[in-house]
């Protein structure tokens, strides 16, 4: 294999036993657990990127953790964040916190009322492209498709009040890096919040220098409590929601989802012109109105405040993911923000890719969640991402760092870029399943 992964004590092939067992342990016949203790029901898209990795060693399981996600899909297309299988667990929030109207909710699964990155497409579209069986991959992507159509669908229209080709985001978990700070102004913009009453349950199993803050958690659950007054309706929430994101992070993923959703269309001979509109109208969305040319960076607009938030993220390089960046653009990112040692590249206080909030931040924190540490799940976006644009170095070096911490520190949730230090929840499903498509994908290619 090519590629030059090279870590000490551990070979490859035990790095991938390791990673195989993480998953297994964590299957429940149906589906496959972020983590355990921490997570235990089925997330988003979590089943996205755990579906990535599967497929190179079992692609039947790789299906099924699609069909079973896809099951909670909602009547309006919407896939919601959490799939609450096995009712209550230890997990806040429970299901009945949600307080979700029996008609929306698929018969016989409690979901949560939120959605989450929708990677779905462009992990079926990997799925087929790694499928031995043609008419296998041919017939489930026919199952699914129109699916995923719906659920785009929904977003782009339930989700895009302005008609801006962009989606908004109601609450900060369905970006899935949910203290990120480039949403502390919106919520700071919530003004004294009235959540309900609510008890964390997080605290319990990680430390609590590595979770969101109470601010942010009462800030969290006011908006679900906003949402659950407006009986979770569309059109209430479109009008009236007080957080309304545009968020770089997740309208790259839909824009990627939708390339390989049209994709799928057409192997499967439908007509894909919606879709085309999406991805135009998206591009022009991302040009004009999240590029801020001063800066050379992508930044979120807040439809409520009428306004870009200014935060450095590492999600903004997440439009390399997308293909949507220019060749202009992606030079800027790339060499202006992510090789920049005080930005995001090693030295100046870090030593591990890729840091999800810039250093020069002031709310650069590198164990507190998506607030500076490492996550394995970004590093695989942004250097899928940097391929794209032929940036094989920088590629390389997101790829070496990112098999070096799970050989060294094992598959936890995220790591401390400073020293590679495990932080959040072990065992982590994304973690595992991430390293399976490092190490395996380029075999698959060579064969
Ligand atoms: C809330 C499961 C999920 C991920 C998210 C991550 C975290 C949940 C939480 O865990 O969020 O959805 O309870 O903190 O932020 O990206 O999907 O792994």
């Amino acid at each position: 294999m090519s590629g030059g992964y090279e870590v000490d004590q551990v070979s490859r092939e035990e790095l991938l036993a390791r990673a195989r067992r993480v998953l297994d342990g964590n299957y429940t016949g149906e589906f496959t657990k972020p983590s355990l203790g921490q997570y235990p029901h089925q997330w988003n898209w979590d089943s996205a990127f755990i579906a990535i990795g599967l497929r190179h060693v079992d692609a039947k399981r790789a299906r099924q953790e699609v069909r079973t996600l896809l099951k909670g899909q909602w009547r309006s297309g919407m896939v919601p964040h959490i799939l609450y299988h096995e009712g209550t667990s230890n997990y806040f929030p429970t299901p009945e916190f949600w307080r979700l109207d029996d008609e929306a909710v698929p018969l016989g699964i409690a979901t949560s009322g939120l959605t989450q990155p929708p990677l779905l497409a462009t992990a079926v579209r990997l799925l087929i492209e790694s499928e031995t069986d043609d008419a296998e991959g041919m017939s489930f992507a026919a199952e699914v498709y129109p699916k995923l159509l719906a659920w785009h669908r929904w977003l782009h229209t339930s989700r895009d009040p302005d008609g801006s080709g962009l989606v908004a985001i109601i609450h900060p978990w369905e970006a899935g890096t949910d203290n990120s700070p480039r949403f502390s102004e919106s919520l700071a913009a919530l003004g004294d919040v009235s959540p309900p009453a609510y008890a964390r349950a997080d605290l319990s199993l990680v430390d609590e220098g590595e979770r969101p803050l109470g601010y942010d958690y009462d800030r969290f659950m006011h908006l679900i409590g906003v949402y659950r007054e407006m009986r979770w309706d569309d059109q209430a929430i479109g009008e009236k929601a007080p957080f309304m994101v545009q968020d770089v992070f997740f309208n790259s993923i839909l824009y990627r989802a939708n390339d390989d959703l049209r994709e799928l269309g057409r192997r499967l001979g439908e007509d894909t012109a919606e879709i085309e509109g999406w991805l135009e109208a998206g591009t022009r969305g991302f040009r004009e109105r999240l590029w801020n040319e001063q800066d050379g960076l992508f930044y979120d607009f807040d439809l409520r405040a009428g306004r870009q938030l200014q935060e450095a993220t590492a999600m903004t390089l997440s439009p390399l993911f997308a293909g949507v960046a220019d060749e202009r653009e992606a030079g800027r990112l790339v060499r202006d923000n992510l090789l920049q040692p005080k930005h995001y590249w090693p030295g100046h206080s870090s030593r591990f890719l890729l840091p999800s909030t810039a250093k020069s931040s002031q709310h650069f924190e590198p164990r507190r969640y998506w607030r500076g540490p490492v996550w394995l799940s970004l590093n695989w976006l942004i250097l899928r991402g940097l391929e794209r644009y032929g940036q094989r170095e920088a590629a390389g070096a997101l790829r070496s760092h990112s098999l070096e911490l799970a050989a060294r520190t094992g598959f936890v949730e995220y790591y401390d870029p400073r020293d590679g230090t495990a932080c959040g929840a072990p065992g982590f499903s994304w973690s595992a399943a991430l390293v399976l498509d490092l190490l395996l994908d380029e075999e698959d290619d060579e064969a």
